[in-house]
């Protein structure tokens, strides 16, 4: 099918001729503008929009390029299917899945196109047949944070009413899960900032802690430039010294699993020195005795002792940020993706309450989200123990009112289920022999990779609904195709809690669904139509606000029109006469009983493994600027990868040097769970005892084939960022050494 007939003049231009919409890539969702070009491939060029206020006139290079992979060959427009080599065992399904991602055959199992309404009657069929024979709960649904709000409370809606289901989660587990716990815990809510960027610039000391800003949102970097000019000190705090770190005043540079422990010492110095905002503690927060005796134990020497970062730096930051009336901190997932990571993140809170940095202007807590919707992506109902409103499946108020709005009897509503690397566990114990994935590619995104491929291969059923033939699509009996940001209307929450409108620029190309109408389609030939037939996605969205009145995210103050008119409005807003809340927390009030914040006393626990003689060296994994998740998109947009075609093993030249490494050398990481080769970058900016890989490649190159799958007790999120590695050198292979080179062996 002639992809290009999604362009021609299909836009539904401004009056200006201008098509505006937001970038797809991560949590800061800035303005574009398609331009018509006539003369690009596309038709369109992309551009800055000035018009929403957030992203500050700028892009970044994913922004530029964020139209690119919609108009990519590869494009899945048709539906597809496949049967199930049932006979091989996961391993060699594993090969074949990869031998097909390389472009060879699956031969037996080819894809058979099938028109879509033709697709969607055999899926609603073996659904129904499945849980004929295993149950309701057969069946499970994994979801993306970079969909739409409208979308992510569809699927919530979908898999508890279409399919009377406990088991649906989403990729956002295994992103902002620790940080939600954390704030849920300490303030009784959780948004990812309690403030609006426009209030970055009026801060004065601003701690940066796991969070590469610079790589990862970078057009957040021109409100800390500011603030920078403004004479804000810059301290961050992270194992490597990165594109951010290049605006801090102070880097505390620490291995990866040390932050509650340094926050440990920071707190002792405040407590113990009595440089607390003693008024503030005393009137807004709770558990103050028992954080001062938990970090006694913690001098700025003692710390030292095992972080590495010099007392006298430790003095230096608890003073400073204690003395300041204008104090944020900013985490994200370099402390979160632990098994101690809410910990972690209680840590920071702590620093934030005892100082009473925060509730005010230019002061407060964040936890800066990372996709698309990754805030309003845990808000609706996708998340195993949720209802719509960020509301608990367990409490009975909940689940009556939820009930109401979806017209349904309450003790019909699934329980809770479990959380998203969990599920894979369930297919495992056979208990799950159906899922559908839409808007994530777990083979490549989920810790330890290989248990996720042998979980997969194991299914009844898989339907992967996307715009690639994912990693993940070499593992399903149907392959639906997506419908990309471009040609869905929604709204989406950015980092800062404020919503904001999306329109449809362009109509799917022919014969693709927009993918709320695809699982509205789905409900119906289930037999549940009643219960999703909208007439636009206003429709859904006013419904998605109903059922959020009266819980944390609060929604029902809101509409399609009052969001577009004022640029996005910030939840909680529970009127429609109220303004929305760009500042929370105002005058140390909290939404946990009494209105008090709660403080927490942290003893700082290892990890799940620590390095040891077999696996010296801790393995930590993240993000490069020019690519986003697990790659699919802009593995397939050539001006991204070719900056960064495959991944790089980042090592200090100390570790270089015992390793024996020479130019051109790679090096072999073997932890517990397998064993990779990656080319190397020699980087004096790392701590010499971590080596980062970036994890935007699938198959070889995929590094969550070694990451450990160990989870936090509460939040569920996986150890993404600490496993113990051994690493050896790779010489080059006789067939890569010269010629003259390989005589002179034999001679
Ligand atoms: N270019 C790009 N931008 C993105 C994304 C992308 O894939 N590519 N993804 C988006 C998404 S979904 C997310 S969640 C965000 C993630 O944004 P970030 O959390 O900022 O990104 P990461 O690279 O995962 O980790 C941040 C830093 O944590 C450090 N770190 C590792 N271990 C520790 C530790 O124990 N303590 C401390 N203090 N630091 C540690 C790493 O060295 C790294 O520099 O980015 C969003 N933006
Ligand atoms: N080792 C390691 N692993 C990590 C992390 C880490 O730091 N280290 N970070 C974790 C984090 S924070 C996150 S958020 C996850 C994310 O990891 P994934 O959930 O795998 O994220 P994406 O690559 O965005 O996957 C989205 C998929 O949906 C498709 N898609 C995009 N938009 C749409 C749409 O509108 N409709 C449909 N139908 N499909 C769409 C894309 O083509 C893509 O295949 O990775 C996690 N994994
Ligand atoms: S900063 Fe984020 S939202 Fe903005 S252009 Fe870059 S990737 Fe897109
Ligand atoms: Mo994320």
């Amino acid at each position: 099918m002639p992809h290009m007939s999604l362009i021609p003049g299909a836009a539904l231009s401004g009056q200006d001729g201008r098509v505006r919409t937001h970038c797809c890539f991560c949590s800061m969702q800035c303005g574009i503008e398609l331009q018509a070009s006539p003369g690009g491939s596309s038709g369109y060029e992309v551009k800055p929009s000035p018009d929403f206020p957030v992203a500050t006139g700028r892009l970044c290079q994913k922004g530029f390029n964020s139209m690119n992979h919609t108009l990519h060959p590869e494009r899945v427009l048709t539906a597809r299917r496949r049967h199930r080599l049932h006979l091989l065992s996961w391993e060699d399904n594993l090969i074949q899945a990869e031998q097909t991602q390389a472009g060879g055959a699956w031969e037996k199992n080819a894809w058979e196109e099938a028109p879509l309404e033709k697709a969607l009657d055999e899926i609603a069929e073996r659904i129904q047949s499945l849980q004929k024979q295993y149950g309701r709960d057969c069946i499970s649904v994994y979801g993306g944070g970079s969909l739409t709000n409208e979308l992510c409370y569809l699927l919530g809606k979908f898999t508890r009413v279409a399919l009377g289901s406990r088991y649906v989660d989403y990729n956002g587990r295994y992103c902002m899960s620790s940080a939600a716990a954390a704030q849920q815990l300490a303030f009784g809510i959780d948004r990812g900032l309690s403030f609006p960027l426009e209030d970055i610039p009026k801060a004065k000391y601003i701690i940066l802690a796991g969070t590469n800003i610079a790589e990862c949102q970078p057009t957040l970097m021109p409100y800390l430039m500011e603030a920078k000019k403004q004479k804000a000190v810059i301290v961050t705090i992270d194992p490597r010294r990165t594109l951010t770190s290049k605006i801090a005043d102070i880097h505390m540079e620490l291995q990866p699993g040390h932050d509650s422990l340094l926050v440990s010492g920071l707190l002792h110095v405040i407590l113990l020195e009595e440089l607390y905002d003693k008024a503030f503690v005393a009137s807004h927060t709770e558990g103050l005795e028992e954080i001062q005796k938990a970090v006694l134990p913690f001098s700025p020497e003692r710390v030292s002792e095992i972080t590495g970062v010099s007392p006298d730096i430790i003095r230096t930051v608890a003073r400073g940020f204690a003395g300041t009336d204008a104090g944020i901190v900013l985490t994200a997932r370099g402390l979160e993706q632990q098994v101690n990571g809410v910990e972690h993140t209680l840590q920071y809170i702590n620093l934030c309450l005892l100082t009473g940095n925060i509730g005010r202007p230019g002061s407060g807590f964040g936890s800066v989200t990372g996709q698309a919707n990754g805030q309003g992506g845990r808000e609706h109902g996708l998340k195993a123990d949720q209802l719509p409103g960020y509301r608990s499946i367990e409490d009975p108020e909940a689940r009556a009112h939820v009930s109401r709005v979806w017209g349904i009897d309450p003790a019909k509503l699934p329980g809770k289920g479990v959380s998203a690397y969990e599920l894979f566990g369930k297919i495992l114990d056979g208990d799950i022999k159906a899922m559908i994935i839409l808007g994530s590619n777990p083979i490549v995104s989920s810790p330890n990779s290989s248990r996720v491929a042998e979980a997969l291969s194991k299914l009844e059923l898989l339907v992967v609904v996307d715009l690639f033939e994912t990693e993940t699509a070499a593992y399903a009996d149907w392959l639906l195709p997506g419908s990309s940001f471009l040609e869905v209307e929604g709204t989406l929450t950015n980092l800062e809690g404020r919503v904001f409108h999306r329109p449809q620029v362009f109509p799917p190309p022919p014969g693709i669904l927009p993918d709320d109408k695809l699982i509205c389609a789905l409900a119906e030939r289930l037999g549940k139509g009643r219960y999703f037939s909208y007439a636009s996605s206003e429709d859904i969205f006013d419904e998605l606000c109903r059922a959020s009145a009266g819980g944390k995210a609060d929604y029902s103050g809101m509409s399609y029109s009052r969001i577009r008119e004022s640029h996005g409005l910030f939840w909680p807003c529970p009127s429609g006469e109220h303004p929305g809340t760009p500042q929370m927390f105002e005058g140390g009030s909290f939404a946990r009983p009494g209105g008090r914040a709660r403080l927490h006393a942290i003893i700082p626990e290892p990890p799940a493994e620590s390095p040891d003689s077999d696996y010296p060296y801790i393995l930590t994994t993240g993000r490069l600027g020019n690519h986003y998740l697990s790659g699919s998109q802009t593995r397939r947009t050539p001006a991204l990868t070719k900056k960064a075609p495959v991944p790089v093993a980042e090592i200090h030249p100390t570790l270089a040097e015992t390793l024996g490494l020479e130019p051109g050398d790679k090096i072999r990481l073997t932890s517990r769970r397998g064993s990779l080769a990656f080319d190397v970058k020699r980087s004096p900016a790392i701590h010499p005892k971590t080596i980062f890989v970036p994890f935007h490649w699938g198959g070889e190159l995929s590094i969550n084939r070694l990451t450990s799958d160990a989870l936090h007790p509460i939040s569920r999120m996986p150890e993404f960022k600490i496993c113990a590695v051994r690493a050896e050198r790779i010489a080059p292979a006789i067939t890569d050494v010269p010629e003259k080179a390989v005589n002179d062996l034999h001679a």
